[in-house]
């Protein structure tokens, strides 16, 4: 056989009938398992009938921690109790985390299920068991009916576009969700909040000393917290990155809220138990859920710089938008960061401990790490990972959306939000109507108010000359004057955190202050004829033969002789 033969032989074995899609880009490379193929996964009861694990029984080692505390179990005490669980996860094969980066991602609503973490529940058992289920039915009560989920479990929900910034303050239902497990609940009668590490006097406080206003002034700020993941797909559209145990869920636009919490300042509750040992510098947040990384099991836990919680802008907060806190936002207390990513503000916090160093615990030091682009799955060490902590400044165009037919005048009306974090706001958004060269300022009366940690939604018509694709651009500048990146790529991450770079809509643009435009629009409305879908050949011509033929009558030929 000669080269070419061979050649023609091994291109016949390999090819498949999405050969054309997969050249091209369109159709899932080795997509792997789907989130629903779970036949490697031997079911718990066929493995231990007796309901016990390797002789351990779950509703004994994995009971409630306290009563009153559905979902809680205490791992960060117990290493014992974390070895135990470890070796029964052992006894598993659980499916990979779901494939929709190099796949296309299912558009169904919630869009992933979360199998495996919901196996990894049943699986430790206790009272993990039902904790799926029950999450999940808080979603359906506390959530709007038309959140996009993203993840039904852990669960990941944002509200749809058309309802992120129709208001600047955003209603509890449609403020955005990112758990790391299940959603604990737990009675507020017998809830008690833990200090202790380096804090002089440690303490065990109830609700009712917090909201005990002869102990601790009470405080609201209007804050924007913002996932680290905001805008991911822009990332993920352009290349495939990091598949963590924890989905990296495909966030849109909508991943940041704006509330008004209320509760006490942290630094008022540090100074009621007698302040810092010398030496402390941190502290570490303790969130009552389950948390699985790599068959570990632990609970949720980061820090912050004391420094940070001497500014007053570390709250310990029972109420949002002057409503409870809704369970799934963090019930009976959670900890609300200003101006810091999303993933130090701890929801169902149970303890805080005072140390010294950043807490060691994964989603500090191995999890929301930013790398360098050229940073990936072959040369990634933790310790090249900026730990995020300040949020940079960053915005988007909520309207129109991806990909929309724009019939306008010669103006088109552009709405978003902007935020900084880190104590800066929004001083201006800027649209370009051309892809980033000239630069549209929104009217200072068409942003929401300024606040020192939240965002500003705005509105703005701008000129658009246009026919056909352009895309609309927007940045912010925020008071230090720090903006944007201008493309995705500019600011790419293989933990495909913190899209910061402007936001890019293309639209194509029906520009009627063109008379031909004009007329043209008349006659698809005159014949009753719809414009969309835009790929679709139009029946009637936009040039008579008449018209055409005059053209040539009183013009140079299309080839010319001499
Ligand atoms: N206990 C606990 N706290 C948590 C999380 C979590 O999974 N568990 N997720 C964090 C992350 S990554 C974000 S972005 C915010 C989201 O807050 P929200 O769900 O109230 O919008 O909560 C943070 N606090
Ligand atoms: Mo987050």
């Amino acid at each position: 056989m000669d080269a070419r033969e061979d050649r023609d032989v091994q291109q016949q074995q390999k090819a498949r009938a999405d050969e054309w899609k997969l050249e091209q880009g369109f159709a899932p490379r080795d997509g792997g398992i789907g989130d629903k193929d779970i036949d490697t996964f031997l079911t718990i009861e066929s493995r231990f009938p007796d309901g016990k694990r390797n002789g351990i029984d779950p509703n004994v080692a994995f009971a409630e921690e306290k009563e009153g505390w559905k979902g809680y179990i205490e791992w960060e005490k117990y290493p014992e109790k974390r070895a135990q669980a470890a070796s029964i996860l052992a006894n598993f094969k659980f499916p990979p985390p779901p494939e929709f980066q190099l796949a296309p991602v299912p558009d169904t609503n919630p869009v992933l299920e979360g199998i495996r973490w919901k196996l990894w529940h049943k699986a430790v058992g206790g009272t993990l068991t039902d904790v799926p289920e029950l999450s999940w039915k808080v979603v359906l009560k506390e959530k709007h009916p038309d959140m996009l989920h993203l993840l039904q479990f852990p669960y990941n929900g944002e509200s749809p576009k058309r309802l992120t910034t129709a208001e600047p303050i955003t209603p509890n239902p449609l403020h955005f969700v990112r758990n790391h497990g299940g959603i604990p609940d737990i009675d507020p009668e017998k809830y008690t909040l833990e200090l202790d590490g380096l804090v002089k006097n440690p303490q065990t406080l109830t609700l009712a000393d917090l909201k005990n206003e002869e102990l601790f002034p009470r405080q609201s700020n209007l804050v924007t917290i913002q996932c680290s993941g905001t805008r991911r797909i822009e990332q993920i559209s352009e290349y495939a990155g990091e598949g963590d145990e924890m989905i990296n869920a495909p966030w849109a636009e909508g991943a940041i809220g704006t509330a008004k919490w209320t509760g006490v300042s942290l630094k008022k509750v540090i100074k009621h138990c007698g302040g810092l040992v010398d030496g402390a510098k941190h502290l570490e947040f303790y969130g009552a859920e389950t948390y699985f990384k790599h068959n570990e099991v632990q609970n949720y836990v980061v820090s912050v710089p004391w420094s940070k919680v001497k500014l007053n802008e570390v709250l310990l907060a029972w109420e949002m938008n002057d409503e409870p806190l809704p369970k799934i936002h963090g019930f009976p207390l959670r900890v609300v960061v200003f101006g810091y990513i999303g993933a130090r503000s701890v929801k169902w916090l149970y303890r805080i401990k005072a140390i010294q160093k950043p807490s060691r615990a994964p989603v500090q030091s191995k999890e929301y790490l930013y790398f360098n682009g050229q940073v990936g799955k072959h040369n990634q060490t933790l310790t090249q990972g900026i730990q995020i902590q300040e949020m940079p400044v960053s915005s988007a165009i909520m309207s129109p959306w991806q990909k929309d037919v724009v019939i306008h005048d010669g103006k088109i009306t552009v709405k978003g939000w902007a935020y900084s974090g880190g104590g800066r706001w929004p001083e201006r958004v800027e649209v370009s109507p051309d892809g980033g060269f000239l630069w549209y300022p929104v009217p200072v009366d068409n942003m929401s108010k300024k606040h020192k940690f939240a965002w500003r939604t705005w509105e703005v018509e701008i000129p658009v000359d246009a026919e056909g694709w352009t895309e609309l651009v927007c940045r912010c500048w925020d008071n230090s004057l720090n903006t944007q990146p201008t493309f995705v790529r500019s600011a790419w991450n293989w933990g495909l955190h913190v899209t910061s770079s402007c936001h890019h809509v293309k639209i194509y643009s029906v520009n009627t202050s063109k008379p031909l435009t004009k007329m043209r629009m008349q006659e698809f409305k005159d014949k009753g004829v719809p414009f969309e879908p835009l790929t679709r050949p139009t029946e009637f011509a936009t040039q008579s033969m008449e018209e055409y033929e005059n053209f040539w009558a009183t013009h140079d030929p299309r080839d010319v002789d001499d």
